[in-house]
C-alpha cells in the first residue's frame, strides 16, 4: 500500500501539538507503520531536502529542521500521500485553510509545523532515509475492513 513520511517538526513538538497531529492522521484512517523521535542530523536534513539545495531559504530550513528533536513517522493507505498533504494544507500557512494542521496551527512558511511528501516517489525514498527496514512494521488493524474497502 502507498506510503507517506510525516515529519513533525521542531515547532510542532515544541509547542505541544504532536498529540493532535498524530491524532489527525489517525482520525483520517491512515495506518501507522514507523514511528520515532529523535533529532535530525544535518547530513539527513540536507539529504531530506536535496530538492532546494541553492534556495536563499535552505540554511535557514536545515537550521530549522535540526534545532530541536522531531517525530517522524511512516503512513500508510490508498493514496496516503495525496491524503495526508490536504490534511496537512498549503506550504505556506497564511494561505491555507481552517481545518488544515498549518492553517488551524500555522502562521509562516519557515514555522509550518508538519512535513508530508509530495509524491509516491518521494514517499518511498523518504521512508527509506528516516528508517530501516526493521522499524517499520507490517501489521493489520480490525477496523482495516471498516476503512479499506480492499484492506491488504
Ligand atoms: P512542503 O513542505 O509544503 O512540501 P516545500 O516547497 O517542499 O514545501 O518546502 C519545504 C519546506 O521548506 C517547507 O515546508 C518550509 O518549511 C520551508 N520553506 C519553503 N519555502 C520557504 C520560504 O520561502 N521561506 C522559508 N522556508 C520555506
Ligand atoms: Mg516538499
Amino acid at each position: 500500500m502507498e506510503r507517506t513520511l510525516i515529519i513533525i517538526k521542531p515547532d510542532a513538538v515544541q509547542r505541544g501539538l504532536s498529540g493532535e497531529i498524530i491524532k489527525r492522521f489517525e482520525q483520517r484512517g491512515l495506518r501507522i507503520v514507523g514511528m520515532k523521535f529523535m533529532s535530525v542530523s544535518r547530513a539527513l536534513a540536507e539529504k531530506h531536502y536535496e530538492e532546494h539545495v541553492g534556495k536563499p531559504f535552505f540554511e535557514g530550513l536545515v537550521n530549522y529542521i535540526t534545532s530541536s528533536p522531531v517525530i517522524v513517522i511512516a503512513l500508510e493507505g490508498t493514496n496516503a500521500v495525496e491524503a495526508a498533504r490536504a490534511t496537512i494544507g498549503k506550504t505556506k500557512p497564511f494561505e491555507s485553510p481552517a481545518g488544515t494542521i498549518r492553517g488551524d496551527f500555522g502562521l509562516e512558511v519557515g514555522r509550518n509545523l508538519v512535513h508530508g511528501s509530495d509524491s509516491v516517489a518521494s514517499g518511498e525514498r523518504e521512508v527509506g532515509n528516516f528508517f530501516t527496514e526493521s522499524e517499520l512494521f507490517s501489521w493489520k488493524r480490525n477496523t482495516d475492513p471498516w476503512i479499506f474497502e480492499n484492506p491488504s
